[in-house]
């Protein structure tokens, strides 16, 4: 695989989660929130420039905890009751680019925040950068717009 020596590009990026409880506790399974997960750029920039897919895995108490998403916005929604450690897989445009493993808390309860319609929302964020040290041909390209 040819590799462009001597590079090094740094791609900014935002993990995190939003989540909204219900007005009461669902009786079927005990949920009290709806939450979304997301990866998006810190840049605004359009991620599938260079990310293929996103692998989300949840907690072992959900069904299918291994969850997709494959094109932008690159976010999976989800009701449930408790907060855990998300593993998330970034899988690149190049198959010789290894996938990169992040790891997230995801947040239910704090920290919340007002929104103007009266109602309340929890908005967790965690910075990050993807580091592409010496990347292929082919990522350099594309992270790149050559
Ligand atoms: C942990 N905090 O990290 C604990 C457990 C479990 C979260 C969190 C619902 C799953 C379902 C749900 O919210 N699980 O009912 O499908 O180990």
């Amino acid at each position: 695989v040819e590799r462009i020596r001597n590079q090094k590009i740094v791609k900014r990026i935002i993990y995190g989660n939003t989540a909204i409880r219900f007005d009461r506790k669902r009786e079927a399974d005990g949920h009290t929130h709806e939450w979304t997960l997301y990866l998006r750029s810190y840049d605004q920039e359009d991620l599938s420039k260079f990310i293929r897919k996103v692998q989300f895995k949840l907690h072992d108490s959900y069904p299918n905890p291994l969850r997709w998403a494959e094109q932008p916005p690159f976010e999976i929604s989800e009701t449930g009751w408790g907060e855990f450690e998300v593993q998330i897989k970034i899988y690149f445009v190049d198959v010789n680019e290894k996938p990169l493993t992040a790891y997230y808390y995801l947040r239910l309860f704090q920290p919340v925040f007002q929104l103007a319609n009266g109602k309340e929302m929890v908005v967790a964020e965690y910075y990050d950068e993807i580091i592409f040290q010496e990347p292929t041909l082919i990522m350099y390209q594309v992270l790149t717009d050559q």
